[in-house]
């Protein structure tokens, strides 16, 4: 079993509704996928990247689990695919009915085409940091050495 916290986003209503109720029912649906051991606030924020887009609603978990990293991302995706997220077309970093990314498994660093653990840009964003630090102020980034408090503080400087 190992935990792991995945970030949650959304900023087009999907077929459950508002992104708040979004955000509930994927939640619901992650929870099967073994035992939710934490969930933030959900928080508006601004766009970043491509700014001409609805708010997002920003969120993290922490979800203790049996499945493998390279599992559970493709159960994220699915779970994606539920509420209508469509990855064909669309414009990157463009609006999204329900983005999941798999920040942290663990200790795991793996970087292989189909999955990168820690995620890549989790440092660099505060709509990632924010949730992080109210669910795991203490926790440790296996590369950076440093807890999310600190990578939060670090960005805001
Ligand atoms: N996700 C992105 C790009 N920009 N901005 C906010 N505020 N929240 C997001 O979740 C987000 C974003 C790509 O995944
Ligand atoms: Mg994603
Ligand atoms: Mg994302």
């Amino acid at each position: 079993m190992e935990t792991a916290y995945i970030a949650l986003g959304s900023n087009l209503p999907s077929s459950a509704g508002s992104p708040s109720q979004t955000l509930d029912a994927a939640i619901l649906q992650l929870a099967e996928l073994g035992r939710l051991l934490a969930q933030s606030s959900y928080y508006p924020t601004e766009p970043v990247g491509y700014a001409e887009q609805p708010v997002f609603l920003n969120a993290a978990i922490a979800l203790k689990t049996a499945l493998g990293p390279q599992i559970l991302l493709d159960h994220l995706l699915e779970i994606e695919r539920t509420f209508g997220r469509d990855r064909s077309h669309g414009i990157p970093n463009g609006p999204r009915t329900l983005d999941l990314d798999l920040l942290l498994y663990g200790d795991c660093i793996i970087k292989t085409h189909s999955l990168q653990l820690p995620h890549p840009r989790m440092a660099q964003r505060s709509f990632v940091l924010i949730p992080m630090a109210e669910i795991a102020p203490d926790l440790i980034h296996p590369e950076l050495r440093k807890t999310m408090s600190q990578l939060l503080k670090d960005l805001s400087q």
